[in-house]
């Protein structure tokens, strides 16, 4: 009886995503033809033979179509308001490290919102380089360190980590040391900024909340069909941070790394497309919308996702639901978006909703446009063995195990980006 109603239970509770996860197409030989475009031919047909036609004609045509079409544009302007530094220690992880808390706010017109930045920095590093990325549950989780601030944006609940009522307690404090692996980040003489996504724009389907609203005229409740959905919501909220970071004297802001996982994983490539100031991107497996190729259908669609996150991109995004084939684009030239300057493709092997193939065809495809400013890119059309990166201004790895962060994945971001960035 006992295992029938536990049965019961976990066929109730299954969630959706997780029907659509086992239904998906994992079969390489059911991949359908297709044929990629071309990143260094113009939607005209005309070939890019420089760095010049590439920067006025090609990236900014393409920019505009996956703006359009797939993460939305920002409707204005908002910078921020107010900075407020709400604590600080000299002498964090055991006096390795310079921490702080700064408040970023924003204004207009009934509108308010308030962003929290944890940053750890490097003592002995007078301007240390940063990676910045957001965090899923809040900034309290990355590290067990009591002097963290617990946000009071909305969460999804998640009993089983005392998450409930939308609410972050005291009970996540550090449920997230494993993706974060601070000391190691400093210890490489890094500093490392996070903010909770969920502070930028709650992670739901409702676009009356975040940062959406603040640009809406009359009772809209919605962006038009071309305007941003979450996504760009998080990578505009990258960005402010980033022009936080301009003015703190202790970091050197013209080598903050983005990264992201997943779903910040698709916002960290997206910020930095649209946000030249990064100095480099890390794509940890972003899947679908992020570095994987689209037209592959392989693990999630456009349809899936869609489906599942509504709110995720623009609306214009679900004419392509099912419909890949008419796409002129396909995420290679996403990443293309982001040359010259080092971006970092990892994947899982374990990961196949994320088609861990498919993001290292993106990486491959995307590197004739980084030939064109003379930077490497992959240059094996064979995937790599599972953890064996290719370290080049356009990197890539499979690493076993699932989707996820792991100390292995951030090793080898710190040795790519000592080569890279620093
Ligand atoms: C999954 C989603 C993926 C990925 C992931 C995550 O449910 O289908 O695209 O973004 O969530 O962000 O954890």
């Amino acid at each position: 009886m006992k295992i029938l109603i536990s049965a019961f239970v976990l066929i109730l509770l299954f969630p959706v995503w997780g029907i659509a996860q086992a239904e998906a197409n994992y079969d390489e030989s059911k991949v359908p033809a297709f044929k990629l475009p071309d990143p260094l031919v113009t939607f005209n047909g005309k070939k890019i033979k420089n760095v010049k036609q590439w920067e006025k004609k090609r990236r900014p045509e393409l920019l505009h179509f996956f703006t359009e079409n797939f993460y939305g544009e920002v409707p204005g302007e908002l910078k921020i308001d107010d900075v407020h530094l709400i604590e600080e220690s000299e002498s964090a992880l055991n006096g390795k490290a310079h921490r702080k808390q700064v408040v970023l706010s924003f204004k207009k017109d009934n509108h308010t919102l308030d962003c929290t930045m944890l940053i750890y920095l490097p003592r002995n590093v007078e301007k240390a380089p940063v990676f910045l990325a957001y965090d899923f549950l809040g900034n309290h989780t990355i590290t067990k360190d009591p002097e963290i601030v617990i946000s009071e944006a909305w969460v999804a609940d998640k009993p089983s980590l005392g998450i409930i009522n939308n609410q972050l307690t005291e009970q996540s404090r550090g449920v997230r040391c494993d993706r974060w692996p601070v000391e190691k980040i400093v210890e490489a003489g890094y500093g490392l900024a996070v903010i909770y996504y969920g502070e930028v724009d709650p992670d739901k389907n409702d676009m009356t909340d975040g940062i959406h609203p603040f640009f809406y005229v009359d009772d809209q409740e919605q962006p038009a069909n071309n305007e941003w959905g979450a996504i760009a919501a998080w990578s505009w909220g990258l960005g402010r941070a980033l022009d936080y970071l301009e003015t703190d004297a202790d970091v050197d802001a013209s080598k903050v790394i983005v990264f992201g996982h997943s779903r910040l994983g698709k916002t960290a490539l997206w910020a930095g497309a649209t946000d030249q100031r990064f100095a480099a991107v890390i794509s940890n497996n972003s899947g679908c919308g992020g570095a994987a190729l689209s037209k592959r259908r392989f693990g999630e669609t456009i349809a899936r996702i869609n489906r599942s996150f509504p709110h995720w991109f623009c609306n214009n995004f679900k004419n392509y639901s099912n419909n890949e084939q008419t796409l002129p684009v396909d995420q290679h030239e996403l990443i293309a978006l982001i040359a010259p300057r080092p971006v970092y493709v990892a994947s899982a092997e374990e990961d196949r909703w994320a088609d861990p193939k498919g993001e290292f065809l993106s990486a491959l495809y995307a590197t004739p446009v980084f030939e064109l400013y003379g930077k490497k890119g992959i240059s094996q059309q064979e995937m790599p063995p599972v953890n064996q990166p290719l370290l080049n201004t356009v990197s890539y790895h499979i690493r076993t195990g699932e989707h996820n962060v792991k100390d292995y994945d951030w090793e080898q971001y710190i040795r790519w980006a000592d080569m890279f960035v620093k």
